[in-house]
């Protein structure tokens, strides 16, 4: 029987939250789950499948290349044509969705929890991404969840899956499955966007950088480009080696989880510029020697600069940000005279405007920047660019910063995270937040008084379609706003995160420490979602 069908029980839980769907490994561990999920997938897919490219990789963490094996095995059964699969089962997020759109194929499976931690006890999930590269949009995600809720049978190659760790072809009942280097197509994308020579030279002439991959998938990337292609040292690129469980650390490229890199940019005698990525690799930190560069700042400074790099010399159609970003952007978009749009938290919500060509740049305040090359946030990418202009401008990265706020003023801008909270508490918290909107404006808290209070409900201006409840933004007179969302990534009980910010126009205030001239701003928010009352949190769990 070279096909067999094997009975399953539906599973309720299967509905992915804001990139995929995300649990703890015992959960992935229960007999048929990962099989349910992937069929129904490939259901939803349908006959489209049938001949297609599919595309296969995931970030490397426990449980990859099983899932990636049985995925395989799937795809053929579903009748796929040609199975695309990363050497090893490895393609970080970004180089899948670029080979998904090199392809031509009909969509892929990514395997990651991102920055999620890994091994036994960590997190797995499985995410769908569509022709175009990018995440399933919501309806597509909701039939999969549907699917998934009803499915009673899943159908498996009963041969073995081909050797992942060997580059070549092999046949799998009637599809081909091309096991292919998972660097090398996107190296060479990188090549078309951002000036090699020119950081090539920076390297020669002595520029020092570190980066570090975390235990995580960006390792082969970065040691293939930065140290390969562009000369640096050996040794550049730290913590390389992809491992199950990333080595025990959290793979979320942020202050808090990559300490050892900021130990060394904050020390005597940095590097000259620091780096790191999360667990499937689109997610990028920015470290200038003696400053952390926060993401929403990090995305306005490559939109201002962009057209020192070769792939956008043409300029940029458009940019935009996630609606808990800073709004450092859209005043980088008004001098360059193009449109800022604002979209709900996760990448998929970018598609339809890069897809239509609104916009070229865009990109989350949770360390996500990436453009038109791709339909996901590129780490890597974001690093390069920054190369890219500090070779042209001869400028060091702080400086970068320093000259960005001195001409479009400062968002000091910070991220609370609540973490595990108690679901119903969160629920109740936000709930009664939202009540209480139409009756904010015009209060005052902590010395700040509410200008605007809402819910954000987002328009699609390509299709038309509005999602509504997608976070809560208080803006306050004082050119300050704190936002309030639920986190949908993540896999235990529920993390609140309040989104704090404050424009501060004058360049003789921008070296102030940052919580302290947020403290006001902090308060307000604390105060008005009685967030201690609620979760029983006097502070929070992450500060970033
Ligand atoms: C978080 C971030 C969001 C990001 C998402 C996926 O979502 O806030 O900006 O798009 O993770 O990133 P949430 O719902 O937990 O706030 V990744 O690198 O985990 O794919
Ligand atoms: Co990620």
């Amino acid at each position: 029987m070279p096909i067999r069908q094997v009975a399953t029980t539906p599973f309720a839980d299967q509905r992915p939250g804001t990139s995929g769907l995300r649990k703890k490994v015992p959960v992935f561990q229960q007999p048929h789950y990962v099989e349910n999920f992937l069929q129904s997938i490939l259901d939803v897919v349908g006959d489209k499948l049938r001949g297609a490219t599919l595309v296969i990789g995931g970030d490397g963490r426990y449980l990859n290349r099983q899932v990636a094996e049985t995925a395989i095995r799937m795809a053929a059964a579903a009748g796929a044509g040609r199975i695309l699969v990363g050497q090893g089962g490895l393609l970080s997020t970004p180089a899948a969705s670029a080979l998904i759109r090199a392809s031509g194929a009909i969509g892929g499976i990514v395997l990651s929890a991102s920055h999620n931690p890994g091994g036994p006890d960590g997190d797995f999930g499985i995410k769908f991404n569509t022709a175009n590269g990018g995440p399933a949009p919501e309806e597509v995600t909701e039939a999969i969840h549907r699917r998934a809720a009803a499915l009673t049978a899943y159908r498996i190659a009963a041969e073995a899956a081909p050797d992942i760790d060997a580059i070549g072809e092999t046949r799998l009942l009637d599809s081909i499955v091309a096991v292919i280097d998972p660097v090398a197509g996107h190296a060479a994308l990188m090549e078309t966007l951002v000036d090699f020579p020119a950081i090539a030279a920076m390297f020669a002439a002595g520029f020092r950088m570190r980066f570090d991959a975390m235990s995580a998938v960006t390792g082969p990337y970065a040691k293939a480009i930065i140290e390969g292609r562009l000369g640096a040292p050996a040794g550049t690129v730290v913590n390389a080696t992809p491992l199950p469980d990333f080595g025990g650390h959290h793979p979320d490229p942020n202050p808090v989880h990559a300490a050892d890199l900021m130990a060394e940019m904050m020390g005597d005698a940095p590097p000259d510029f620091g780096a790191a990525s999360d667990g499937d690799g689109d997610r990028n930190m920015i470290v200038a020697p003696g400053m952390f560069v926060t993401p929403s700042d990090s995305l306005a400074i490559l939109a201002a600069h962009a057209h020192r790099a070769p792939g956008y010399a043409a300029g940029l159609a458009g940019v935009a940000r996630s609606m808990p970003t800073s709004r450092a952007v859209d005043r980088v978009a008004k001098r360059l005279g193009i449109p800022s749009y604002e979209t709900p938290t996760g990448w998929k919500f970018f598609a339809n405007l890069l897809d239509s060509g609104r916009i070229t740049l865009c990109g989350e305040e949770s360390a996500g920047t990436g453009s038109n090359h791709v339909r996901e946030k590129d780490g890597l990418w974001a690093v390069l660019i920054w190369l890219t202009i500090i070779a042209a401008t001869g400028r060091r990265a702080d400086a970068i910063v320093r000259d960005h706020w001195a001409e479009f003023g400062r968002d000091y801008y910070s991220r609370h995270d609540y973490e595990e909270v108690d679901s119903d508490a969160a629920k109740a918290l936000m709930a009664a937040l939202r009540d209480k909107l139409p009756t904010l404006a015009g209060q005052s808290f902590a010395g700040l008084t509410v200008a605007e209070a809402d819910d954000f409900a987002y328009a699609d201006p390509v299709d038309g379609s509005v999602t509504p409840a997608q976070g809560v933004r208080i803006l306050f007179a004082e050119d300050a706003r704190a936002v309030f969302r639920l986190s949908g990534t993540g896999t235990v009980g529920a993390t609140l995160r309040v989104y704090l910010e404050r424009f501060e126009p004058d360049a003789a205030r921008h070296a102030l420490p940052v919580q302290e001239v947020l403290a006001p701003v902090i308060a307000a928010a604390r105060e008005i979602a009685q967030i201690a009352a609620h979760t029983g949190r006097a502070e929070p769990s992450i500060i970033t």
